[in-house]
C-alpha cells in the first residue's frame, strides 16, 4: 500500500508524465533496446529505428497504462488483471525485463523532470513499478 506521500508523489509526476506519453515511451524503449539489446527479441516485428511510429506508439502504451493505473491504487490488481494474462500466457516476457524497463523508464523521468523528479517521487515511483511489475508477472505459474 501507499503512504499519503507516496500517492501525492505519484499524481505529481504522473500528471506531467501524462501530456508527454508518446515521446517519452519511446525514450524509455529506445534506452531499453540500446542498453539491454537483448529485450528486442519481443519485438521482432517492430521498427526499433529511434523514433519509429512503433516505438512511440507501443512507448505510449506502456506509459498511459501506467498513468491510469495509479488512479486505482487500492484495485491494481482488478485494474491491472487482463495485462497481466497477456504478459504471462501470450507474450511470456522474461520477469528480469520489467526491472530494465522500470529503471529506463525512471531515466527518462529523471531527463525530462528533474526538478519534480527528486528523491522522495523517486523513491515512490520506484516502488509503484515495483508493484505494477509483480502484478504483471504473477500469473506466470
Ligand atoms: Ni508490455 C504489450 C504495458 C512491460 C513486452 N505492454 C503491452 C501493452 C501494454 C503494455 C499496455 C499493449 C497491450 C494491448 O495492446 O492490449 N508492459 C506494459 C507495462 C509494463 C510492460 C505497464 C511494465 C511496467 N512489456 C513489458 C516488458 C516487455 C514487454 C518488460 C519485454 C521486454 N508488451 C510487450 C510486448 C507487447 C506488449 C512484446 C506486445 C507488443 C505488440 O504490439 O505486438
Amino acid at each position: 500500500t501507499f503512504s499519503d506521500a507516496e500517492k501525492a508523489a505519484l499524481v505529481g509526476i504522473l500528471g506531467k508524465l501524462s501530456k508527454n506519453v508518446n515521446v517519452c515511451g519511446g525514450e524509455a524503449l529506445e534506452r531499453l533496446f540500446l542498453g539491454f539489446p537483448q529485450t528486442k527479441t519481443y519485438f521482432s516485428h517492430f521498427d526499433l529505428s529511434s523514433g519509429s511510429n512503433d516505438m512511440r506508439t507501443h512507448g505510449g502504451k506502456v506509459l498511459g497504462v501506467l498513468t491510469e493505473a495509479a488512479k486505482h491504487l487500492d484495485n491494481l490488481e482488478g485494474y491491472l488483471s487482463q495485462l497481466s494474462d497477456l504478459h504471462a500466457y501470450n507474450l511470456r516476457v522474461d520477469p528480469g525485463n520489467f526491472k530494465l524497463l522500470s529503471h529506463c523508464i525512471q531515466v527518462v523521468l529523471a531527463c525530462h523532470f528533474p526538478a519534480e523528479f527528486d528523491a522522495c517521487t523517486h523513491a515512490a515511483f520506484d516502488k509503484y513499478l515495483a508493484v505494477v511489475s509483480a502484478i504483471l508477472t504473477s500469473k506466470y505459474r
